[in-house]
């Protein structure tokens, strides 16, 4: 694939920000949901550091919107969530695993409550929509599931607030993390939440006209200038540092929330009865065979990875590494492995074959990157 183009077609689609993003600097993307996701601008490590230190502006129009809409709204969002979502609020987000029926983890969304019978499940890479709908449709619930034209816009970094506060007024400020709320915009209610995929702190802004994407960039691009804004993008480095996991390469169809360390995040102990919850159930009962690990790399600066790499117990395989990079504030190379359950403990020495040859390595506990790279500073 190296110096290959992504060639153009109407199945890749743009978004309302890509003709800013195109001119800003991208020299990176993958595809996500069928649409365009920058990956990088100057280099992996130039935006780490800016977005640490500064502000920057990120198209994630690829975390499209499955809307739920209706009299059973709610009953649907609850069947599929394997989070608990029977309480949830009006203006809260709720990380919510989905899984199917054997428990298998088909998207990990941020689910949204914009009314008693409107929800948005803002979604990771997979066709959650067909899912959903094609759950309504069999239990013939009153319910409207579609892809609105929503496009997430996230502003993301240390001065982010700032500079919001800024472009929609003081009243920004008081947003608490994971809730959202309503603000105006050229004559437009734009639903702005205090969220986004860094530990940088940020907002996301649910841009819902793709008219209005570039006067929306351009706004907050003038106002952003004094806080020396730039374009950017998740950021693999910074989000490996804050244990955040990526869907199709930290997880997928083949685990379980259990096995990937998100049990906090769904309700097996509580009355809902959502899709995957007896499978789960039981394989909380008869233990895990795998789980997923962080994993900190020997020698300096690691070269790209071709994942998946292996991770080895003298010579024998015990599992593979599914996301790794340098870590220039970490002084080290870490990610993330999907290791057998008998040797999936903190501060086991494996070692990893890459394609430099074999390395030494060392197994921790996911949340432990951030812990330690914030002690190091
Ligand atoms: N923003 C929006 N949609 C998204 C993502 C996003 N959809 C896909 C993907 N990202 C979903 N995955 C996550 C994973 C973690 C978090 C957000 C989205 C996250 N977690 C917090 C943490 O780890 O500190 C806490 C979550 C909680 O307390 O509920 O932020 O980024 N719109």
């Amino acid at each position: 694939m190296a110096g290959a183009m992504l060639f153009p077609s109407r199945r890749l689609r743009a978004t309302p920000f890509t003709a800013r993003v195109s001119t800003s600097g991208v020299s990176g993307y993958t595809v996500y949901n069928h649409m365009l996701l920058p990956t990088v601008f100057e280099d992996l490590q130039a935006d780490y550091k800016h977005l640490k230190e500064n502000v920057q502006i990120w198209d994630v129009s690829v975390e499209r919107q499955v809307q739920l809409l209706g009299k059973d709204a709610h009953k649907l969002a609850c069947l599929i969530s394997a989070r608990d979502l029977t309480n949830a609020q009006i203006g809260r987000c709720y990380y919510a695993p989905i899984c199917d029926q054997s428990g298998a983890i088909i998207n990990d969304p941020i689910a949204l409550r914009l009314a008693e019978d409107k929800y948005w499940f803002s979604i990771a890479d997979s066709d959650l929509l067909l899912w959903v709908q094609g759950i309504a449709l069999g239990l013939d619930l009153n319910v409207e599931v579609c892809e609105p034209d929503v496009s997430p816009l996230a502003i993301q970094g240390p001065l982010a607030e700032d500079l919001m506060a800024d472009v929609f007024g003081e009243e920004i400020r008081n947003v608490k993390f994971f809730h959202f709320k309503e603000f105006p915009f050229k004559g437009r209610m734009l639903n702005i939440a205090r969220s986004g995929w860094s530990k940088q702190g940020g907002f996301e802004i649910y841009l819902n006209d793709t008219q209005l994407g570039t006067e929306l960039w351009d706004a907050i691009w003038e106002k952003g200038k004094k806080y020396n804004i730039r374009a950017g993008c998740p950021n693999l480095i910074e989000r490996i540092e804050a244990g955040l996991l990526s869907y199709g390469n930290d997880m997928n169809r083949e685990d379980t929330p259990l096995e990937i360390g998100l049990e906090k995040y769904i309700s097996l102990d509580s009355d809902v009865d959502f899709i995957g919850k007896q499978a789960l159930l039981k394989q909380r009962e008869d233990g895990i065979k795998k789980r997923l690990m962080g994993v900190v790399i020997d020698g300096s600066e690691m070269p790209p990875l071709t994942m998946p790499e292996e991770v080895l117990i003298g010579g024998k395989n015990i599992g593979f590494v599914t996301s790794a990079v340098y870590s220039p504030d970490y002084n080290g190379n870490i990610g993330f492995a999907m290791i057998e359950a008998s040797n999936a403990n903190a501060d086991t020495e494996v070692s990893v074959e890459s394609k430099t040859g074999i390395r030494k390595a060392r197994l921790c506990e996911i949340g432990d990157f951030w812990t330690q790279v914030q002690s190091k500073n």
